[in-house]
């Protein structure tokens, strides 16, 4: 465990309100306990409840929405999300948010993703490059130290690139869906790097999003969409024929599905801990992780929803490198090779590549 939390990693797949420390949500909690607002003692049972069916988590994504409603919390998360991925040496995190409109809190989907970036900006533990990096010379890498030229002091610190993807909802309506599209392809300079499609698969219909997916795609947007966590035939296959960047879980996917998968060599954002403890994988051993994996298709170990899976990147390294009997230089290629499927320009891939390739010379 202690390699896996030392080998630099990529998150693709974390959503901001399923990564939220479990000490944040109860603090969050009990204060709208002691306001009278919400019965804490009920809440807390559904925070600390280890077990959860695919429809129990999603009641419990309710629940957290009422505790992380104002942009203040929006941005004390968003900051504890990236500090707890940099702590475990993730070099680049792809977070996704779904953009709020609440009114009762003044909150439009622009200040929801606004509070989200002052949240990762705020961080101080580590340096953070969200910006495009070619945009801003701040960004630099200083030829010594390593870090941004914004903070560095001489010595080598912690640095970890933050981009954002824009999550559409499946409970949303297409004009919605197109409102969020635009508003990732407003914030592009602000580090907005593409759209996922996701929320509960029994809910909705993905063809709802296809004018905004298709715009998207136009607008140079990048496109990854949850596909296949639960049995629908059809909608897997219109899925992967929409031919999306990246895919997330493909948990039900039948022979055709897999043929057409592998054909395109569309990138899997894999979720195994997640997969487990929804039911929608029996166990490790039978993941098609395991099938992937010994196929070379791209693939990319990621969370989910960190906190409400009580899992960490290094975790699904750790696992899936039990399940299959991966030495450390296997790990550390699977780790390095999903530098391949972020949406970030080619600047950044460099970079990490760079980074990946001075890690690999202090492993030998
Ligand atoms: C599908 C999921 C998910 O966007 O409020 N989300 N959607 N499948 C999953 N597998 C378990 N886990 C999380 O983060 C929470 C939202 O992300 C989506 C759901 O829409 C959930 O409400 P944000 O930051």
């Amino acid at each position: 465990m202690e390699w896996c939390m030392s080998m630099p990693k990529v998150e693709l797949h974390a959503h901001l309100n399923g990564s939220i420390r479990d000490s944040t949500l109860l603090e969050l909690a009990r204060a709208l306990g002691d306001k009278g607002l919400i019965d804490f003692s009920q809440v807390e049972h559904v925070i600390l409840k280890n077990d959860r069916s695919l429809t129990e988590v999603f009641k419990l994504f309710d629940v957290i929405h009422i505790l992380t409603t104002d942009h203040m919390t929006v941005t004390r998360i968003a900051k504890e999300v990236v500090e707890d991925f940099a702590s475990e040496n993730v070099v680049y995190l792809e977070l996704r948010t779904t953009p709020k409109k609440n009114d009762s809190q003044g909150m439009s989907k622009r200040s929801y993703v606004e509070a989200v970036l002052e949240g990762i900006r705020s961080v101080s533990s580590v340096d953070v490059a969200l910006i495009p990096y070619t945009e801003d010379p701040r960004n630099l890498l200083h030829p010594l130290c390593g870090a941004t030229n914004a903070k560095c002091n001489g010595n080598s610190r912690k640095k970890i690139f933050v981009r954002l993807l824009l999550s559409i909802d499946r409970r949303e309506t297409t004009e919605s869906a197109m409102e969020t599209v635009k508003l990732a392809l407003e914030m592009g300079h602000l580090g907005v790097v593409g759209i996922d499609l996701s929320g509960n698969p029994k809910v909705g219909e993905w063809k709802t999003y296809l004018p905004a997916l298709k715009f998207a795609r136009e607008q140079g947007l990048s496109v990854t969409l949850h596909c296949g966590e639960v049995p629908n035939s059809k909608e897997i296959q219109d899925m992967l024929d929409f031919l999306p960047q990246r895919i997330g879980h493909a948990c039900f996917f039948e022979e055709e599905h897999w043929r057409k998968l592998k054909s395109t060599n569309i990138p899997v954002e894999i979720c195994l801990t997640s997969n487990i403890r929804t039911l929608s994988v029996s166990s490790i051993d039978a993941h098609h992780f395991v099938d992937l994996y010994n196929a070379k298709h791209p693939l990319v170990l990621c969370t989910d929803d960190s906190g409400v899976f009580s899992t960490s990147l290094s975790n699904e390294y750790k696992i899936a490198a039990s399940s299959l009997g991966l030495g450390r230089k296997q790990m550390f290629e699977l780790s390095k090779n999903s530098v391949e499927f972020i949406f970030a320009d080619n600047v950044v891939k460099d970079e990490l590549r760079e980074i990946f390739n001075s890690a690999a010379k202090n492993l030998e």
